[in-house]
């Protein structure tokens, strides 16, 4: 059996808080859920028509790229195949790009994306706004910088783009297991 924790990681009792700029003011009646680019459906999904896809549970570890890990986190969410079935993905989309209120943003392979979800709720209680309100993806085999808080939006790309940290020298993919870190530059 393989090890829990990744290489270089070292595991905390809290999930701290990380993010590079400040928590953005969501006003949940404008607030939308936007999925567009190389979709045979365009949408723009409200937090109450989110609140009716299938809910389910899931238990991860997140691995942060800075060293820390967080066993055992609890989320309520959907599935991301959830979107895939409402927008049809054309056959050309092979990336994504996820976009987030605070102006972040992520690039993830249409693979890496599909095995992750969206959060609703933490621990039992809807997301506080530190860790992502109303909406944040989690791709818990990635490093923890892919799991964007605040999701506005994502938009299905053909060609491989980078995001906020990977155009910073992060990791074009980032698997922990790899020690996908930094880019080599
Ligand atoms: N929108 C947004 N999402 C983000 C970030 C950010 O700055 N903005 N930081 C990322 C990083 S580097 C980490 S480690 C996790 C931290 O999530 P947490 O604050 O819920 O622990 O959020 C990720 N998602
Ligand atoms: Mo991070």
């Amino acid at each position: 059996m393989r090890e829990r924790v990744p290489p270089g990681q070292r595991v905390v009792d809290k999930l701290p808080v990380l993010h590079y700029s400040d928590i953005p003011h969501i006003d949940i009646k404008e607030w939308r859920l936007k999925i567009y680019g190389l979709v045979s459906k365009e949408l723009s999904l409200t937090y109450e028509e989110l609140l009716k896809l299938p809910q389910k549970e899931f238990r991860c570890d997140v691995h942060c790229v800075t060293g820390w890990s967080k066993l055992d986190t609890f989320w309520e969410g959907f599935e991301v195949s959830e979107i895939i079935k409402l927008s049809k993905p054309l056959e050309n989309a092979h990336f994504v790009m996820v976009h987030s209120a605070d102006g972040y943003a992520t690039n993830l392979s249409l693979e890496d994306f599909s095995k992750g979800f969206f959060a609703m709720k933490m621990s039992g209680k809807p997301l506080p706004p530190e860790h992502g309100y109303p909406l944040r993806l989690v791709v818990p085999h990635l490093y923890f910088w892919k799991s964007a808080k605040w999701v506005t939006a994502v938009e299905f790309i053909a060609e491989e783009k980078p995001g906020f940290w990977e155009s910073r020298g992060y990791h074009i993919r980032g698997d922990p297991w790899k020690e996908e870190r930094y880019s080599e530059i």
